[in-house]
C-alpha cells in the first residue's frame, strides 16, 4: 500500500506529462480551423471576390441557447486576403433598412455590377403575407448599403406554386457571360427571373426549375463551361447539385456534393474560386455548448472538379483551410 507521502511524490513526478499532454491538447485547438468564426453564430454563408479580396457575408443567428427558432436581426460582413484571417467589419444591413419589411435577416448573396454592389436578401414582408425578396446597394463591398428600389423585387403573392409562405426566400446572382443577370430563389420550388441592367427590375416572367427533393438555398455559379446549381436537398439538408450548358437548363441532376453538416438541419452553401483554388462555404452547429440548428457557424472546406466536370464529395473537416497566399 502506497503511504500519503510517496503517493504525492509519485503524483509530482507525473506533473511534467500531465503539463505536456496538456500543452499538447492546447496546441492541438490551436489548429481547428472550422467553424471560422467562434465569437458569434454565424449563416447562410454567401461571399465574393473582388480585388484580391473575399467578402463573406452572413446572417447573424441570435437565438438564445435552448431557443429552437430563427432570431436574425442583421447581417455582418467579414473579409480575408488568405481564406484563413478574417476580419469583422460593422454590420452593413439590416432588415430594418428597408421600410417595407418588418425583420428576418434570412439568407443572402452580394454581386458587383460596374462599381456597385448589390445585395440580395430574404426578409419577411410588412404588408405582403410572407417572405419577400429586397435589394439594397452600395459603392463599396463593406457599405453603407441602402435599399436599391424601395419595394420588394418578389413577394409571396408572385408565386404559386406551393401554399407556404417561406417559399420566397434564399436568392442567388449571377451575370451570365453576355450580361444578362438572374435572379434564383425558393423553398420547394426553384424559381429564378431576368433582371434588367439596372439589376433591381425584373425582366420577363417567373420561371421554374424542377429539381429532385429540392429544398431551398439554391447558388448558381459556373465553372470552366459548365453551370452548376447546387441546393439544399431533402431534411435534414445535404447539398446536391445540377449542370448544364445553359443557365436556363435544361438541368442534369448530379447527386449528392455535401452530407449532413454536423448538428444542424441545414446546410446552405455557397462556392467561389479565389487564387486558383475552388471553396466550398457552409454553415453547421458545431460550436459548444449550444451551437445547433438555430445558433449555426460558417465553415470552409476545399472544393475539386472532377476531369468531366462534376464535382468531388466535399470532405467536411475540423482542421479547415491552410492559408492561401
Ligand atoms: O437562415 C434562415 C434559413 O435557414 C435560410 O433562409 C435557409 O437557407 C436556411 O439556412
Amino acid at each position: 500500500m502506497m503511504n500519503k507521502k510517496s503517493l504525492f511524490r509519485n503524483l509530482l513526478l507525473l506533473l511534467p506529462g500531465l503539463i505536456t499532454l496538456t500543452a499538447t491538447a492546447q496546441n492541438a485547438k490551436l489548429i481547428q480551423g472550422n467553424p471560422i468564426i467562434t465569437d458569434k453564430y454565424t449563416a447562410d454563408p454567401a461571399a465574393i471576390v473582388y480585388k484580391n479580396t473575399v467578402y463573406l457575408y452572413a446572417g447573424h443567428d441570435e437565438a438564445p441557447a435552448k431557443q429552437e427558432r430563427y432570431v436574425m436581426n442583421e447581417w455582418l460582413v467579414y473579409s480575408s486576403e488568405n481564406m484563413t484571417d478574417w476580419k469583422e467589419h460593422p454590420s452593413p444591413l439590416k432588415p430594418k433598412d428597408f421600410a417595407w419589411a418588418t425583420g428576418d435577416a434570412w439568407a443572402s448573396q452580394v454581386i458587383e455590377r460596374n462599381g456597385k454592389f448589390y445585395w440580395y436578401v430574404a426578409v419577411t414582408h410588412g404588408t405582403i403575407k410572407g417572405k419577400a425578396i429586397g435589394v439594397a446597394v452600395a459603392d463599396n463591398p463593406l457599405g453603407p448599403f441602402k435599399d436599391a428600389k424601395g419595394s420588394a423585387i418578389i413577394t409571396n403573392d408572385m408565386t404559386r406554386d406551393t401554399n407556404i409562405s417561406w417559399d420566397d426566400i434564399d436568392p442567388t446572382v449571377i451575370i451570365d457571360d453576355d450580361g444578362q443577370a438572374y435572379l434564383f430563389w425558393g423553398n420547394t420550388q426553384c424559381y429564378y427571373i431576368k433582371l434588367k441592367a439596372n439589376m433591381i427590375d425584373q425582366d420577363g416572367p417567373i420561371q421554374k426549375v424542377n429539381l429532385p427533393d429540392f429544398k431551398e438555398a439554391p447558388w448558381v455559379h459556373k465553372h470552366n463551361d459548365w453551370y452548376y446549381l447546387s441546393y439544399a436537398y431533402l431534411f435534414p439538408e445535404k447539398i446536391a447539385y445540377a449542370m448544364s450548358r445553359k443557365i436556363t437548363g435544361p438541368w442534369e441532376f448530379k447527386g449528392i456534393l455535401n452530407e449532413v453538416a454536423g448538428n444542424s438541419n441545414t446546410n446552405h452553401q455557397a462556392i467561389i474560386d479565389f487564387k486558383g483554388k475552388s471553396y466550398f462555404i457552409y454553415h453547421n452547429g458545431s460550436i459548444p455548448n449550444d451551437g445547433g440548428s438555430f445558433r449555426r457557424s460558417v465553415c470552409i472546406d476545399r472544393l475539386y472538379y472532377n476531369a468531366d466536370g462534376t464535382m468531388k464529395r466535399i470532405i467536411m473537416t475540423t482542421e479547415g483551410l491552410k492559408a492561401t497566399k
